[in-house]
């Protein structure tokens, strides 16, 4: 095809030398001799520390630890736990013996995780003995899978310490790859059921770098810095942006296991975090709580938020609360590695910022915008979908090339769903979505996935669920659809019928009875008009 003049846009800062050739973990803790008796995980419930020294060394245990249970080089582990230092020695330890962790929320029922494991082929599960019931409705514990609490012991489970008390010097030797699996972690991309999002040693080691490394990184975090974590690591924005870039620049993570206003500002006051890493729906929290005034949030220097578009307005109430900090954004999607681009006044020479921009495409990639009907690559100010390409994004959907094709075109670029424009200095304005994607409070919710359950309901014959836009959450997924002729279906029955089967955030706000879903000629719902219809009502 006769494709002229492609604006290709770069980040302000030069591309640097990247590490990627290493595993995940020896990048991680490359440079671990510097600050090996500084803090590395702070576990804020327990006032328990571990050093950087004493977590890359529980680490080897672990993985030896597993390796003992028979977990080789591809096989996959599930980690099914809320924030907690097993969860970083797990994701890490799968890392050292060449395996694969795939993250999920522990708060998934069992049907979402028993798809998951399916998916994945998990071999391990690393969880809490509360929610070995749920892997015990599809499953045999302890046949099927090996299953390690790392609480108390439960029937037919491993209890943490039999891996976390292994023997360092018994890691097996394994040839890493650049290319090989380090990551599995679950999305819906721009269409569809959850899929498998493989991410290698490569794209994990390049996108930590492109945000933290460089003599003016464009995330500069130091051995000082306390980074608050308190976004779930099975989530990679938290994953990614908080633990592994923290682990690089040898910064401590102050690890808190669930979102509590009360006890998240007394632990800001108490470990003196500099770095929070938050959502939108936090940024409301901090921004309009009252009790926040009763507390020193001084040594917060930097407010990174993601996941979900932050309003103009909410920043600017943020600031008021911690005007010496500088606030902005990071973008990301799952597929791509995950990060597209960040703040530059986070750079260790920052560059000015405006309020509302997602920050620059980071180094060491392009990025294009695309006309969304022609795919024709448009240059400043021209809102169009936002595209990337480099060594950070996923090599693929697992078991899935139709989707992988649809996702990554012949040339390398992946293709978001996001619609966007870059202004006069480069700066990224996300203004619209052309994915069927829901996001409450950040949490992926795929209309495909409550689409099929709605249909599987016998009084109904046809649905489709779409975003609904919300001053809290973002966006609540709401539902339109169509009852068997003769069949008594109340709105109540439905959301019941929903709940049951879900994650919370994945449950219907509202349900729209109609005599039918308006679609293309090739059958596609028109989800935009859908739309359109919600925000007429
Ligand atoms: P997923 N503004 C608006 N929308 C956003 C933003 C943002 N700053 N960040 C993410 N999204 C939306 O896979 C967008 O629609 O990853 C995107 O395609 O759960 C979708 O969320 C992807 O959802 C970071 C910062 C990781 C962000 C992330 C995002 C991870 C969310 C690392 O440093």
């Amino acid at each position: 095809s006769p494709i002229t003049n492609t604006h290709v846009f770069k980040s302000k800062l030069p591309d640097i030398p990247l590490s990627n050739h290493l595993p995940l973990h020896s990048y991680c803790f490359q440079n671990l001799s510097q600050f090996s008796n500084r803090p590395c995980l702070i576990v804020g419930s327990a006032s328990k520390t571990y050093t950087y020294a004493q977590t890359y060394l529980t680490c080897r245990k672990v993985a030896a630890g597993f390796s003992k249970l028979g977990i080789n080089k591809g096989d996959v582990i599930m980690i099914l736990l809320q924030n907690s230092a097993e969860f970083v020695f797990s994701f890490l330890a799968a890392s050292i013996i060449g395996a694969v962790a795939t993250t999920a929320n522990p708060f998934y029922t069992s049907a979402e995780i028993s798809k998951q494991l399916s998916v994945s082929k998990a071999k391990l599960i690393v969880t809490q003995s509360i929610y070995v019931e749920k892997l015990r409705e599809h499953a045999k514990v302890g046949e099927d899978f090996v299953v390690i609490t790392v609480d108390e012991a439960a029937e037919d489970c491993l209890h943490f310490s039999v891996v976390s008390e292994g023997d360092e010097n018994e890691v097996p030797e394994v040839e890493i790859q650049p290319d090989d699996t380090v990551a599995l972690p679950f999305s819906s991309g721009t269409t569809g059921l959850p899929k498998g999002v493989i991410l290698t040693h490569k794209s994990l080691t390049t996108s930590v770098a492109q945000q933290v490394d460089g003599e003016n990184p464009n995330l500069y975090l130091t051995p000082e810095d306390v980074l608050l974590c308190v976004l779930p690591l099975f989530h990679i924005f938290s994953l990614n942006s908080v633990l592994l870039c923290a682990l690089r620049a040898g910064s401590a993570v102050l690890l808190m296991h669930k979102f509590e206003i009360g006890s998240l500002l007394q632990f800001i006051q108490r470990y003196r975090v500099s770095v929070a890493m938050v959502v939108p729906p936090l940024v409301l929290a901090l921004a309009k709580n009252p009790t926040v005034g009763d507390f020193d949030l001084s040594s917060i220097r930097l407010v990174l938020s993601g996941a979900a578009p932050l309003g103009k307005e909410l920043e600017e109430a943020l600031h008021s609360r911690v005007p010496h900090a500088v606030l902005g954004q990071g973008y990301g999607m799952t597929e791509a590695g995950p990060v597209l681009s960040m703040c530059l006044g986070f750079a260790k020479q920052a560059f000015p910022i405006k309020s509302g921009s997602c920050g620059t495409v980071v180094r060491n990639a392009e990025l294009k915008i695309v006309d969304t009907q022609s795919g024709i690559s448009l240059g400043y100010n021209q809102p169009g979908e936002i595209c990337i390409r480099g060594q950070q994004i996923m090599k693929g959907y697992l078991n899935d090339e139709k989707a992988t094709a649809e996702t990554i075109d012949a040339e390398g670029w992946l293709h978001t769903g996001d619609v966007g424009y870059i202004d006069d200095d480069d700066e990224i304005f996300i203004v619209d979505r052309v994915k069927e994607l829901i996001k409450f409070k950040g949490f992926q919710v795929p209309p495909a996935e409550l689409e099929d359950l709605l249909v599987s309901h016998p009084s109904i014959i046809d649905a489709a669920v779409v975003p609904k836009k919300d001053e809290a959450a973002g966006e609540l997924p709401v539902a339109f659809v169509v009852r068997s002729n003769g069949f008594e279906l109340t709105e109540e029955d439905v959301k019941e019928f929903i709940a049951k089967q879900v994650v919370f955030y994945k449950r219907l706000h509202k349900v729209y009875f109609v005599d039918a879903i308006p679609k293309s000629s090739a059958g596609k719902i028109l989800r935009k008009e859908l739309r359109a219809k919600l925000e007429s009502t």
